[in-house]
């Protein structure tokens, strides 16, 4: 793609649009930047941005301004309905995403990972695999690290191996992984998608340009990824690969009495790859994701015993069923990346009982009367905070006891307080954070910081 003297537009100054901006004027673009935010919140990013001759309109999206381009990029957070958007989408005016940009340039080959749960585990130990391998590896996407960013140090011999969301795919066109991944599927990001179908049909562009060179892994275990094999496997589609916890896969990953085994195709024997009993990591969930990573891996050609050495190796992911600190015999986790239902259903499902649960945020259209039966079942006491809390308590009145905390520091003084030795203080929210909280990453390093005060009040006390 030709951009140099091209008027391009970059939408969201975040992560993505701002390293977005700095390439494409490196590329000899003529580059505009727009956000809502006000030029005083900005004030970090504008004075580097005019250095480089980059425009910027702060406080809001001028449709002028929108109109005026050749090209738009769109950070993943923008949604595609935002009024200027939907006007120059209408005119024909092209409008790709920052992971769609980044494709057309990035050199190499690329491993992809989307999924509504496990997508940042995977793809940090599908990274370290890949290493452990000795194959050249970056990785990226919305783990936290812009695609774009990582064009100029892809090489040709190398992997590039990117976490996707349903936003960053959203706007994808011609982005074409060499392997695919599709964790699992449930209702994430509703108010986002408007419906479950879209959020599955953003899903699905992971896999829109892959050809017959080219691999999809699915979940056999997963109900919602059954429909995909049949759509991939149209004509000229990708070979499709599958990893279960519970049966035996034609082609894939799979776990035959406690050995993950791995098989090239339907008539190659399994290869073991190593013991379930040895993945450092807590819940089945975790399985799942162990068994993704192993498919693909061996897909990009690892041997077995370097997956297996990494495996054993790796530690969780910050924020993902991280474990913090004992007090007085309570355990304390967190697990602020489970930002929907079916996530913090997974952290509930891997302790076997006496969990105070902090549950709330910023809801996302989401369900939260299915994790009824689990509360019941392990869940002493539920402590919500945010702007979803009524909506949490209406919807689960009667499974557990519900506490109006609030805020984060009082939902862990308060569950704190109430546990037991031998019990669980677990911060599963099932929402996004941005009502109280910049992120995930700042709610969970919040979460961690009020444990450690109350492990720090403990110590005085006993000494
Ligand atoms: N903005 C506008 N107009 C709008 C909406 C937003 O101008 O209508 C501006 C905001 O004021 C802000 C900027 O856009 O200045 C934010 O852009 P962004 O939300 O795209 O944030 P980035 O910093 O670019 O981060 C994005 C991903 N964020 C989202 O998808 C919301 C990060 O994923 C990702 O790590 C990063 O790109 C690098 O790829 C975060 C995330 O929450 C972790 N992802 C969701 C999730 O995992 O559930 C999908």
């Amino acid at each position: 793609m030709e951009l140099k003297g091209k008027k391009v537009l970059v939408v969201g100054l975040g992560k993505s649009g701002l390293a977005a901006a700095l390439f494409l004027r490196r590329q000899g673009a003529v580059v505009t930047v727009s956000d809502v935010r006000s030029a005083e919140d900005l004030a970090k990013e504008i004075p580097a941005l005019i250095d480089e001759g980059i425009a910027v309109e702060a406080g809001g999206h001028g449709l002028l301004t929108f109109r005026r381009q050749d090209l738009i990029v769109v950070s993943p957070g923008v949604p595609l309905d935002t009024p200027e958007l939907a006007q120059v989408r209408k005119f024909g005016l092209p409008v790709i995403g920052e992971i769609e940009l980044a494709a057309r340039y990035l050199r190499g080959r690329v491993l992809a990972i989307t999924g509504s749960n496990g997508k940042t585990t995977t793809t940090s130990l599908c990274g370290e695999i890949l290493k452990a391998g000795k194959l050249p590896v970056q990785v990226g996407g919305n783990i936290g690290v812009p695609v774009i960013a990582m064009v100029e140090e892809s090489r040709d011999d190398g992997w590039s191996v990117l976490e996707v969301s349903s936003f960053q795919l959203e706007t994808t066109d011609r982005f074409r992984p060499q392997i695919a991944v599709i964790l699992n599927i449930t209702p994430d990001h509703l108010d986002r998608h408007g419906s479950f179908e879209s959020y599955t049909a953003a899903k699905e562009r992971i896999f829109a340009r892959q050809t017959p060179e080219d691999t999809l892994v699915l979940n056999a275990d997963d109900e919602g990824s059954k429909g995909w094999a049949g759509r991939a496997q149209r004509a000229g589609g990708p070979r499709v690969y599958w990893f279960s916890r519970t049966k035996v896969v034609r082609q894939g990953a799979f776990v035959h009495e406690g050995t993950i085994m791995f098989r090239e195709s339907e008539q190659a024997k399994g290869e073991p790859v190593m013991k379930v009993s040895e993945i450092p990591l807590k819940g089945a969930h975790n399985v799942e994701n162990v068994l993704a990573a192993v498919c693909a891996a061996r897909l990009a050609g690892v041997e077995a015993a370097a997956i297996r050495q990494a495996a054993m190796d790796f530690k969780a992911v910050e924020h993902r069923l991280e474990f913090v600190a004992t007090i007085n015999g309570v355990d304390y986790y967190n697990d602020s990346k489970a930002t929907n239902v079916d996530a913090s259903m997974k952290a509930i499902a891997s302790f076997a009982g006496g969990i105070h649960l902090i549950l709330g945020g910023k809801d996302k259209n989401s369900d939260y009367r299915q994790m009824r039966a689990m509360l019941m079942e392990r869940v002493k006491a539920v402590y919500t905070i945010g702007a979803a809390a009524e909506k949490i308590h209406m919807q689960l009145e009667g499974a557990a006891p519900i506490v109006s905390a609030g805020t984060l520091e009082e939902a862990v003084s308060r569950a704190g307080d109430a546990a037991q030795p031998g019990e669980i203080v677990l911060l599963a929210p099932a929402c996004s954070s941005f009502d109280q909280f910049e992120n995930y990453e700042h709610r969970g390093r919040v979460f961690k910081e009020a444990v450690l005060a109350r492990r720090n009040l403990a110590a005085i006390a006993s000494a």
